[in-house]
């Protein structure tokens, strides 16, 4: 394994934003935040009521802090408008579309324009460089391909960066170490939790993969900790990026070789952190949920957007020389969201399919291990009286039901596990329907 070391690279004319004076940088989005607004009150009815409820007009807006007085939008707004409601362009202009998790039954669409797709290539061509990466760097994108935003936003990314890109998406772990042993790749793209599933494989396996020399990943939580194994065990640096399918996907923000919190490419969005019980705007530093506004989409703007994501703004001036305010990583949200195998799970979809199949009480645990780096999800479940004095046929026919409702709206292979009625802990307050053993 080789040790680690600044790739060469230097500075990208496509970073050239990353390294605006600040005041520079707050004209172009005040300009941006002003367009990006007045698009949504022509285009997005929902958008244009909220306005005209505050009694408020784009030309409301004269400075940037005066986007506080903007409504949120949060994702149920994308699961009533399903699937189209909040585009802001026509269908012919729109190019791609994207899905993901809703809170129910129902998957989120996001669309891009070629202009929302070119502005996703450049953040994850800025991603890629601040990661290190260049022209002839060989990167392995283990991102799944579809409609989660990670493989195609990487892809596309790569190759606008001129790197050679192999485009293996998620799983078939053998198959991802031959290739990265075989093909001379320096750099991998996957959720960090996967890659320890591949170190785990790569010694039982006994592969060498040294010319490996970073990791981009994202698409779930991981810790300094987690982040420090992964260096030492493989030899690599592992980068962190961020993003969410609503705001773009990946290349929302991510880190520096000084891997001390993630820069926002704020001329695309901009940030703020807000108490999420009041929703007051916090300063600098504290820490809160983000929000997010989309400063240069056209398909889809999202004005002030809440991630739920929790972290804080860092508005020091970063050793790398970019100006542009990082985030501190994220190591948890705000709602019950969980991320398992880079799947986003909300315990309400699994409550819409378990729902959706007879004999089974509305009383369910969700519980996550890791076996082998690989997240695992169980799902207990009681049943009815009736159905628990069945014969073993019949129980094990309605576990393979629920197995099949859960795929069916997680698109996720989980164990399901019939219980007894009575048998699962019932709370007196808010339901806690997930018990995450991964990082104990
Ligand atoms: O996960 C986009 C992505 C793909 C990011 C590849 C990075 C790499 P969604 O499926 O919409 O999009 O999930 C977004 O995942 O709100 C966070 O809760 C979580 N998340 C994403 N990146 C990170 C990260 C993609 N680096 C949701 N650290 C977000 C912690 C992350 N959580």
């Amino acid at each position: 394994m080789s040790t680690w070391n600044d790739p060469p690279g230097g500075f990208h004319p496509i970073s050239a934003p990353d390294y605006l004076p600040r005041p520079q940088l707050a004209g172009i989005q005040l300009q941006r935040l002003q367009s990006v607004v007045t698009r949504a009150y022509e285009r997005v009815p929902l958008f244009r009521s909220r306005l005209e409820e505050r009694g408020l007009k784009p030309a409301s807006i004269g400075s940037l802090t005066e986007i506080a007085s903007l409504p949120f939008t949060v994702k149920t707004d994308l699961r009533d408008t399903y699937p189209f409601g909040l585009f802001a362009s026509p269908m012919e202009e729109i190019v791609r579309l994207h899905a993901s998790s809703g809170t129910t039954g129902k998957p989120i669409v996001v669309a891009y324009t070629q202009s929302d797709l070119d502005v996703w290539s450049e953040v994850m061509v800025r991603s890629f460089v601040a990661c290190g990466l260049h022209r002839g760097d060989v990167i392995q994108n283990a991102y799944g391909y579809g409609l989660f935003t990670g493989g195609l936003g990487a892809h596309y990314g790569a190759e606008a960066l001129g790197a050679t890109v192999i485009p293996i998406s998620g799983g078939n772990t053998e198959r991802q170490l031959m290739v990265m042993a075989d093909f001379g790749v320096t750099a991998l793209c996957c959720t960090p939790s996967y890659f320890l599933h591949l170190l785990e494989s790569a010694k039982e396996m006994k592969i060498d993969f040294s010319r490996l020399r970073v990791g981009v990943f994202g698409a779930e939580p991981w810790s300094d900790s987690m982040r420090e194994r992964i260096q030492e065990e493989s030899g690599i640096r592992a980068y962190d990026i961020y993003g969410l399918s609503e705001i773009i996907g990946p290349g929302v923000g991510v880190e520096c070789r000084d891997q001390r919190g993630l820069h926002i490419f704020e001329d695309h969005f901009y940030p703020e952190i807000i108490d999420p019980e009041s929703g007051e705007v916090l300063p600098d530093g504290a820490e809160g949920e983000l929000v997010l506004t989309t400063l240069s989409k056209q398909a889809m703007p999202m004005i002030r957007y809440r991630t739920r994501d929790v972290t804080a703004l860092v508005s020091e001036p970063c050793a790398c020389g970019r100006t542009l305010r990082r985030i501190r990583r994220i190591g948890r949200r705000s709602d019950d969201m969980v991320i398992i195998r880079g799947v986003n799970v909300f315990p309400s979809q699994v409550e819409t399919a378990l729902l959706r199949v007879e004999g089974t009480l509305p009383h369910y645990q969700i519980v996550l291990t890791r076996e082998k780096g690989l997240d695992q999800m169980e799902v207990k479940v009681e049943v009815t009286s009736e159905v628990f004095s069945d014969e073993i046929r019949k129980l094990e026919s309605l576990q393979h039901q629920l197995e099949a409702s859960i795929e069916n709206i997680l698109g996720l292979r989980v164990k399901v596990t019939l219980v007894q009625p009575r048998s699962l802990a019932r709370s007196e307050g808010k339901a806690k329907r997930v018990t995450d053993l991964r990082n104990v």
